[in-house]
């Protein structure tokens, strides 16, 4: 990508001269002015000091540009942020289907219409407040090592989230991120496979970010929170979405080169699940009993109260105490 000014102002905290653009960019100071008004009036918060140059405060919510220039990666390739969509999964399988997506796109939204969870369930993804992001990937993983991105992307989620507000999320089997049992995230990955391997996977990862209790539905109020929720202010979407991103290719790049092992560890340390009285609704019958750890493969395995095991795969988690 060639330098641009943006990617000057965004590599340093500090001042940086009008000068040192000017050179850096072969440009005039005239040029260097222009350019900086240009980014206001895009959002962006340009300090100016006569005898310093400029610095930047912020950038606008959902600025693709920045987004990508932050996260400097050589797994996300390409950043897309819509306004509306029905689903961002959605968009990713027939954008794949239609016309090609690389691996390392990432799909973001600032509201679905449509945002689904698993099963069909409805994700609320109101305007404005939230992370709606879908992260499409080519994995080099066998088709049965798929439930794996899942619990990649909720190790990602729960550090980032940790690192950015000091938030204790936790991590509630399968797919849910949680605080003190309230649902403040959940993934869902899906995926195009051969009988050997993965074309294609779609990992859909939402976070309430800025909701307040009143933007919930009452069916959930009372289940869900959000990251403001648990810390009492107001939370960057920009910062947690490159924290994510960073954390989901520092993870990836593990569970590539060295295996599984890591990243169920990290999922166990993290864990909200691990330990306790659990009922667990499956599609064809509930069972309950203590959840004992998960295999490695990411199913439950669930030790029951004949001392029988069984290993689950997909379900759904109430906490019996
Ligand atoms: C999930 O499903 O938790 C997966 C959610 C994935 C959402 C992302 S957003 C980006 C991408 N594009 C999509 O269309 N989806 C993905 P599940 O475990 O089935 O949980 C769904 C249940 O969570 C619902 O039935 C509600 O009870 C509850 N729920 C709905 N919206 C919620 C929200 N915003 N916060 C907390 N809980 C919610």
């Amino acid at each position: 990508m060639p330098e641009s000014i943006l990617s000057l102002l965004s590599g340093n905290d500090a001042f940086i001269s009008g000068q040192e653009i000017s050179a850096g960019l072969g440009i005039t100071r005239a040029a260097v002015w222009k350019k900086i008004l240009g980014l206001r009036n895009k959002g962006y918060v340009i300090e100016a000091v006569p005898s310093k140059g400029y610095r930047l405060i912020s950038a606008p919510d959902l600025a693709p540009e920045y987004l990508l220039l932050r996260i400097q990666s050589s797994l996300w390739q390409a950043l897309i942020v819509h306004d509306s969509v029905e689903s961002t999964n959605d968009l990713a399988m027939s954008l794949a289907s239609r016309k090609g997506i690389s691996s390392g796109t990432v799909l973001i939204a600032d509201r679905q219409i449509r945002g689904k969870g698993r099963l069909g369930r409805k994700w609320e993804s109101p305007e404005g407040r939230n992370i709606y992001m879908s992260l499409v990937i080519r994995p080099e993983l066998a088709p049965r090592d798929v439930t794996m991105l899942t619990v990649l992307a909720a190790v990602a989620g729960a550090h980032a989230i940790q690192k950015t507000a000091v938030v204790p999320v936790r991590i509630k089997w399968p797919n849910d991120l949680v605080v003190s049992d309230r649902k403040l995230g959940g993934i869902l990955t899906e995926v195009r496979a051969d009988p050997d391997r993965i074309n294609l996977a779609v990992i859909g990862i939402g976070v309430n970010v800025n909701m307040l209790s009143a933007d919930f539905s009452e069916e959930i109020r009372s289940l869900a929170t959000s990251v403001r929720l648990a810390t009492g202010h107001p939370v960057s979407r920009n910062e947690l979405i490159i924290r994510m991103l960073k954390e989901f290719e520092h993870w990836y790049g593990i569970l590539i080169a060295e295996g599984k092992r890591p990243l169920l560890d990290a999922w166990r340390k993290n864990s909200s699940t691990l330990g306790r009285h659990v009922r667990v609704a499956m599609a064809d019958q509930t069972l309950a009993g203590v959840a004992e750890d998960i295999d490695d493969n990411g199913m439950l395995i669930l030790k029951m109260r004949t001392g029988e095991r069984r290993n689950i795969s997909a379900g759904d988690i109430t906490f019996l105490r």
